[in-house]
Parts: structure tokens; C-alpha cells; sequence
């Protein structure tokens, strides 16, 4: 038996007898992600604030994603879940703060085991060597947009550049001159950007500054019609946003002093410093000169903010525009799969906010694009909920690899390629990191097609239940309402049933609550 098994191997790796490499069977597998994307800043997803033709081309050519979801709207966390399929409090990064064990099973380790050649470059945001990885190359914990630090297999060195143009230089060269080609690969081709603080490559800083990008209905939100959650928060482009590191003043406007907006630049060589002075400067002082107040200076803040973000995320369409092209002309096109994705949604304006984490829909939900000639339809929409719980047995199923029992996502394969199959109708969410930067209190809470209902708990005990259909701008809180009673009590059911699906409880959270606190 044995002998017959090293025979198959042996002539699975032998070449064919005319000298040609066996035909790969295994797609290729390219997992873009970008982090703080939203979807809202996607041209495919038709908002118009901007224009994305490469990353639209994923989803022109493939399949987009109206409903998909993370279980935590967090960076690391995101990550964590992404890699392993199993929820945060069960993959152990519950937040931004605590270590990840690279111990545990991750899809990568598995395509490796099966014969794929894996690479990771760019963010990852989970500390220590990373592991299922051939070839890694990544930045320190949030990295740096300029000149930033790259640890590449283990070793550290500081490279000249723009993060977003070297991300894709080194996924482009992993691509034609590092890898092994005669196995399938799959690379996490991951960008930094548009992360705070939004600092544009240098042929971007004068782009968008011609026009006015339109704010979000909601942007002046009192949030009288809903709990003490969102009165709570620190992430208030009003109020929150920093002189220095958010609007780009190396001085403060009003008391003139230096702000921290310093460390940023330092990092900057003379030349791109010049540049940087040479874009802002003038409407820095044009500013102070006008010196706006009330609506007029939060709607400067916005567009402040919002440019620089829209920018940023210009690089990261360059970039993937490059990649594909890549797969192109290398005859790659066909047998790779590609997705885009973000770690999690992001608030440009809605409710007054940037940053994420709340389950409100701009967060909770993230970007995803998948091309696959084979199999997906050009210009398929896809409206069933999926997370990015789901990513890890997808991509393990596409690879023929049967995802590890632990894993709690469900593969999505079968539905993009327009498959009738049963489909899960609700999707569960939970939040830990507070106290911390942001202020935005733990909860978890379940959305339905048309429902949310979300629990604020540890110093408070609070619920918000939002009627999807008739208020998608969940303005209005309708727990207490009679006429949402029976809805209630269904969504409660339902809540209950997903956390014990999930292994989920009371209990459990209450090993990720501060220790001190903890009972
Ligand atoms: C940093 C940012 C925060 C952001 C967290 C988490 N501040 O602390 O605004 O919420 O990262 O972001 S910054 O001024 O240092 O940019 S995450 O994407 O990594 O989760
Ligand atoms: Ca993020």
C-alpha cells in the first residue's frame, strides 16, 4: 500500500513525458485586502464619492458582495478570524491589544501542507514571525506610510518609498522571481492604507482638491434616537479629529504650536517633505485665514479628512490594477482566484464619524470582490449575508482541502457561482476592546435581512433593535416600541441560538473582560 502511495506521489511531481510540468490543478489563490476600506469608497458599489476601475475590474469580471460582514470590526481581531475561521473569542485575539498564537491551525498552514507555495506582504498587525507563511514580508504592527520598516522572513530594515507602491513591488517580485512555479501559490497581498492618518503618495496630494466630495446625510446625527453607546464615542470628526496627525497642521491653527503631527513627517526624506509642504501649506493658511466656525468648520474637517482618505485609496486601486495585470500577461488570469477585501467597514462621515468597530451597518459590513473565470459569472451580485468568518473554508474548499473541524465559517463557494443552496439567514457579531482608543463599548448582536438587534453590555446594560427596511441609516432605535414585539422576541431567539452555535456565552465573555473587572 505504502509503495503504491510513494508511486503516485512520484509521478504527480515527475514531469509528463514531454518534458512539461504536470497541467496545475489547484487554482492559485491572490487575497488582496486592503484595511479601513469601505465599501462606501468603492466605485463598484456605486456611491459615487470616488472612481476605483482596477478593483471594480474584480467584481466587472466576477462576483460583488452587497452583505458581507466581519465578526469583529477590528484590525487584528479581523485578521485573526480571517486566518484561523473560528470567532475571536474562540481564535483568542479578541482585540487590538492582546498577542495571537501562530500555533493554532490557519488556512495558510493547510495549503502549505497540501502543496501550495504561501507568501504574506504587507500589513498583518499580529505580532511575532508569522507562521504557514514560505516567504513573509511585513510591517511592524500598523506600519508607517512613509520610508516605512519591512520585516522580511524575521529580519528588519527600514526601505525608502511609499508603503502602498513598495506593498505591491514586493508582491509583484514574490510573484515572478521568489515563488516556486511549479505549485500553486497563494499570496496575501495586504495594504496598510487608507489606515489613519491618511498620508497620500506624493502624486496624489493635489488630487480631489478641485471639488467638494458630499457628505452623508446623517453627518450632523444628535444621536437622540438611540442609546448611550454612540453618545459615548470618541470618534467624532468634529470633535475628535487631532490639528496635528488628522488635519495635517505641522502648527497648530489656533495657538501656534507645534503639533504631533511631527513624528509623522520625520520620517519623510527633504524631498518628499518639500512636496508634502508644497500641497498643504497654501490651504493650511488659507484656513487660518478664512477661519471657519461651527458647520462650516466641521464641513472643512470632512473634506479635509475625507480627501486625504480617498487618496490614499487611489495607491491601493494602482496597485491592484498592477497585480492583475500581472496575472494577465503571465497567462495567470484563469486559474486564480482573486478577492478583495477590506478588514472591516468605515465610517466617512455617517453619524458625524470616522473610525469603525459599532455594529451599525458601515463597519459591520466590509467590501468583497472575488474573480474567478472559471466558475463566477462576470457581473454577478451576490445579496446572501457571509462574514469574513467564511474566507478560510472557502478558500480551503476552492483548494480541495477539507477545512479543519474547528472552523466555524461555511464555505461560499456554491452560492458565487450561482448555485441554489440553503444559506444561513442571520449572522452573529461581538466587540471587546473597551475600555480603549475610540470609546465604543463591548457588544454583540445579530442582523437578520431586515433587522439588528445589539446588546451594550459590561458598565451598561443596553439594547438597540433597527428596522433595516425602513430606516437603513439606523437612526432610530425601536427596542421599546410595541409594534416591534413580536420582532423582539424573535431576534432574541435568534440571538440565543447563534451564540450557543457559535460557543458563544455569558461565561466565555467574561475571560476577555479586564481582569480587574472580571467575575
Ligand atoms: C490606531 C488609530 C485608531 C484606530 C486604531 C485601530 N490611531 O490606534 O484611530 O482605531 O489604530 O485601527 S492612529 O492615530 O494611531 O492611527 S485598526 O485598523 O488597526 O484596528
Ligand atoms: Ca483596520
Amino acid at each position: 500500500m505504502k509503495k503504491i502511495i510513494l508511486l503516485l506521489i512520484l509521478l504527480r511531481l515527475l514531469p509528463n513525458c514531454d518534458g512539461q510540468l504536470p497541467v496545475q490543478k489547484q487554482p492559485n489563490i491572490l487575497f488582496i485586502m486592503s484595511d479601513d476600506h469601505a465599501y462606501q469608497a468603492i466605485s463598484a458599489y456605486g456611491s459615487g464619492l470616488n472612481s476605483t476601475p482596477n478593483i471594480d475590474r474584480i467584481a466587472k469580471e466576477g462576483a460583488l458582495f452587497t452583505r458581507a460582514f466581519v465578526t469583529n470590526s477590528i484590525c487584528a481581531p479581523s485578521r485573526a478570524v480571517m486566518l484561523t475561521g473560528k470567532y475571536s473569542h474562540l481564535n483568542g485575539k479578541v482585540d487590538n491589544v492582546g498577542g495571537f498564537n501562530w500555533d493554532q491551525m490557519i488556512f495558510p498552514k493547510l495549503l502549505q501542507l497540501n502543496g501550495y507555495q504561501t507568501a504574506l506582504i504587507g500589513k498583518i498587525h499580529l505580532d511575532g514571525l508569522p507562521q504557514g507563511f514560505d516567504y513573509s514580508n511585513v510591517l511592524p504592527g500598523q506600519g508607517d506610510y512613509y520610508n516605512p520598516d519591512f520585516i522580511e522572513n524575521g529580519v528588519k530594515k527600514q526601505v525608502h518609498g511609499y508603503v502602498t507602491a513598495l506593498t505591491t513591488q514586493y508582491a509583484l517580485e514574490w510573484l515572478d522571481k521568489k515563488r516556486d512555479k511549479s505549485k500553486p501559490f497563494c499570496l496575501l497581498y495586504h495594504q496598510k492604507a487608507p489606515h489613519r492618518n491618511w498620508l497620500p503618495e506624493e502624486k496624489y496630494f493635489n488630487l480631489f482638491e478641485d471639488r467638494d466630495i458630499p457628505f452623508p446625510d446623517n453627518f450632523f446625527d444628535d444621536y437622540s434616537g438611540r442609546g448611550t453607546a454612540a453618545h459615548a464615542q470618541e470618534m467624532s470628526i468634529v470633535k475628535d479629529m487631532m490639528w496635528g496627525h488628522d488635519m495635517k497642521f505641522e502648527n497648530d491653527p489656533y495657538t501656534g504650536q507645534p503639533t504631533n503631527f511631527m513624528p509623522d513627517i520625520s520620517r519623510m526624506d527633504e524631498q518628499q517633505r518639500k512636496a508634502w509642504r508644497q500641497a498643504y501649506d497654501q490651504k493650511n493658511q488659507a484656513f487660518i485665514k478664512a477661519n471657519p466656525q461651527g458647520k462650516e468648520l466641521a464641513k472643512w474637517k470632512f473634506q479635509r479628512y475625507i480627501r486625504d482618505y480617498l487618496k490614499c485609496i487611489q495607491s491601493v486601486d494602482d496597485g491592484v490594477g498592477e497585480v492583475l495585470d500581472y496575472l494577465d500577461k503571465n497567462g495567470l488570469t484563469e486559474n486564480t482566484i482573486v478577492v478583495y477585501t477590506s478588514d472591516q467597514g468605515f465610517y466617512l462621515g455617517e453619524h458625524g464619524w470616522f473610525d469603525k468597530r459599532f455594529m451599525y451597518e458601515e463597519s459591520f459590513r466590509t467590501p468583497l470582490l472575488i474573480r474567478y473565470p472559471k466558475e463566477i459569472k462576470p457581473g454577478t451580485v451576490i445579496k446572501q449575508m457571509v462574514l469574513n468568518l467564511d474566507y478560510a473554508p472557502t478558500f480551503l474548499n476552492y483548494a480541495g482541502i477539507a477545512p479543519q473541524k474547528e472552523m466555524q465559517g461555511e464555505s461560499f463557494r456554491k452560492i458565487v457561482s450561482g448555485k441554489l443552496m440553503p444559506w444561513r439567514d442571520a449572522v452573529y457579531y461581538h466587540y471587546y476592546e473597551y475600555p480603549g482608543v475610540h470609546a465604543v463599548k463591548r457588544h454583540y448582536g445579530v442582523r437578520t435581512e431586515r433587522y439588528k438587534l445589539i446588546h451594550f453590555y459590561y458598565e451598561i446594560d443596553e439594547w438597540e433593535l433597527y428596522d433595516l427596511q425602513n430606516d437603513p441609516h439606523e437612526m432610530k432605535n425601536v427596542y421599546d416600541d410595541p409594534a416591534y414585539a413580536q420582532v423582539r422576541k424573535a431576534l432574541h431567539q435568534k440571538l440565543v441560538a447563534l451564540r450557543l452555535k457559535y460557543k458563544d456565552s455569558d461565561e466565555v465573555t467574561n475571560n476577555f473582560l479586564p481582569k480587574e473587572n472580571s467575575h
